[in-house]
C-alpha cells in the first residue's frame, strides 16, 4: 500500500521523540510519557493530519496515536480497520512489522489497546501523562486532549500540558524542514507569477483564488497552507476575508494572501496589487509605499537575539508614526502549522521561520494593503525566502504586464 506522510528522514522523527522526552522530563521535574493523537478519518479527509502527531510520527494514517515512554520508547497505535471497508476507503496500514519498520518506532499496537497502555504508562510516572493542546487556535489535538482528560480522570491519571515546552523544539527548523519551506515558497512564487499577469483580464475574486489553488495543488494534491484570501477593494480591509465571491473592482487594489504546502510545510505570502496592473491611483500608491517601507525596514533590522516584541514595534513604527492604526502583529512563526505554535518571549535565533506582514486597512477609503514575506532567521539577520515574488511598484507592474 502507499504510505503518506514521512516527509522527514526516519532518524529525524526518532531524534525528535528522544529530545521531546528529555525536554519534558526536565520541565516536569521527572519523566512523563507523552501522548499524541492523530486525526480521525472525517477530520483527516477534509483537513490534514494533526501537526503535533505528524511532527513526532510522520504518520498519515487516520485514527492513530503515538505513545512515547521514557524506557519503552515509541509505540505507534494503528487501526486495522474493518476489512469490508477496504473497497470503500482503501487499505489501512494496521499494526505490525511493516508499520514498525516504516515509522522507525520501537513497537506498534492495535488502537483499541491504547487506553489501557496509556494508563499503565502513566502509573509508572506517578499518574501523569503529557499531552498538547492549542490554546490560541484550538484544533483536533485540543479536542482530543479534552476527551482524554475526562477518560483518564476516571483512572486517576492527570494530564500535564507539555505544549509550552515542546514548542521550543518546533520553533527551530532543521535543514530538511527549511528545504521543504523553500519548496513551498517556490510553488507559491510560481503560482503568483503565473496568475499576476492574468489578473487585468479576470473578472472575479473566485477566478484568482481558483487559479492559485490549481497551481498550488497540481504538483502534489496536498493541502493548501490555508484557503486563499482574495479581497478586492474594501474586502481587502477584512483581515480574514473568507468569501472570494465578489467581482474584481476595476482599477482598485486587490489583496491576495495565500500559500502552498510542500512536505506538510506552509508558505504564507500576501501581495496587494492594482487590479488593472498599474499603480496610477495616487492615494493607493502613497499608502502602498509606506507599507512596503515598513516591510523592508523590518527585514533589514531583524537580528538574532531580538525579542519578537522589539522587532514588531520597530516594524510598525513608520505606519504608526504616519497616523495609521496597528491592527495585528508583525508576523508569526511558520511550520507545519501556518501559524506555528511559538513562545513569543523567546529571542530570535537562527533556524526560526517567521512572517513579516505589516498592513494598513482603510475600509472607509475602500481598500486594505498587506505585504507579507517569509523570513528565515540566520546568524546575522534574515533571509527573505519570498524575495523572488514581486513586491515593489515597478516589480508588480512588470509582473502584471506578463
Ligand atoms: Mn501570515
Amino acid at each position: 500500500m502507499d504510505l503518506r506522510g514521512l516527509s522527514m528522514p526516519l532518524a529525524t522523527y526518532q531524534q525528535r521523540r528522544v529530545v521531546a522526552l528529555a525536554m519534558t522530563e526536565q520541565a516536569m521535574f521527572g519523566a512523563v510519557p507523552l501522548l499524541f493523537i492523530g486525526c480521525d478519518e472525517l477530520v483527516l479527509r477534509r483537513d490534514r493530519q494533526d501537526p503535533w502527531f505528524e511532527y513526532y510520527s510522520g504518520c498519515g494514517e487516520p485514527e492513530a496515536a503515538l505513545l512515547l515512554e521514557p524506557t519503552a520508547g515509541a509505540t505507534l497505535f494503528l487501526e486495522s480497520g474493518d476489512p469490508t471497508r477496504i473497497i470503500w476507503d482503501g487499505p489501512r496500514l494496521g499494526p505490525g512489522e511493516a508499520a514498525r519498520a516504516a515509522h522507525g518506532v520501537e513497537s506498534t499496537a492495535e488502537m483499541k489497546t491504547l487506553e489501557e497502555r496509556v494508563v499503565a504508562a502513566a502509573r509508572v510516572a506517578g499518574g501523569r501523562i503529557g499531552m498538547c493542546t492549542r490554546t490560541r487556535e484550538p484544533g483536533f489535538q485540543a479536542q482530543a486532549t479534552a476527551q482524554w482528560r475526562a477518560r483518564l480522570a476516571a483512572h486517576g491519571v492527570m494530564i500535564c500540558h507539555v505544549e509550552p515546552t515542546l514548542i521550543l523544539q518546533r520553533m527551530i527548523k532543521d535543514a530538511d524542514e527549511i528545504a521543504w519551506h523553500r519548496e513551498a515558497v517556490r510553488i507559491t512564487r510560481d503560482g503568483l507569477r503565473a496568475v499576476l499577469p492574468q489578473i487585468p483580464k479576470l473578472r472575479l475574486e473566485s477566478e484568482v483564488a481558483s487559479l492559485l489553488t490549481m497551481h498550488y495543488r497540481k504538483h502534489a494534491y496536498g493541502p493548501l497552507a490555508f484557503p486563499p484570501i482574495v479581497g478586492s477593494a474594501v474586502h481587502g480591509a477584512t483581515l480574514h476575508y473568507p468569501h472570494n465571491d465578489r467581482p474584481l473592482s476595476p482599477r482598485r487594489p486587490l489583496l491576495i494572501d495565500s500559500g502552498a504546502t510542500a512536505g506538510g510545510y506552509c508558505a504564507d505570502v500576501t501581495r496587494t496589487v492594482p487590479a488593472h496592473g498599474r499603480f496610477d491611483d495616487k492615494r493607493f500608491r502613497e499608502v502602498y509605499e509606506l507599507v512596503l517601507h515598513a516591510n523592508q525596514l523590518a527585514s533589514a533590522k531583524l537580528r538574532p537575539g531580538m525579542t519578537h516584541r522589539e522587532w514588531t514595534d520597530l516594524g510598525w513604527e513608520p505606519i504608526v508614526k504616519a497616523g495609521f492604526t496597528r491592527h495585528h502583529g508583525l508576523g508569526h512563526h511558520l511550520g507545519i502549522d501556518v501559524h506555528d505554535p511559538a513562545d513569543y518571549d523567546v529571542r530570535f535565533a537562527p533556524g526560526m521561520l517567521i512572517t513579516n506582514e505589516p498592513g494598513i486597512y482603510l475600509p472607509d477609503e475602500g481598500f486594505g494593503i498587506r505585504i507579507e514575506d517569509d523570513l528565515l532567521i540566520t546568524a546575522t539577520g534574515c533571509e527573505v525566502l519570498t524575495r523572488e515574488i514581486p513586491k515593489t511598484v515597478a516589480g508588480i507592474e512588470s509582473a502584471m504586464r506578463g
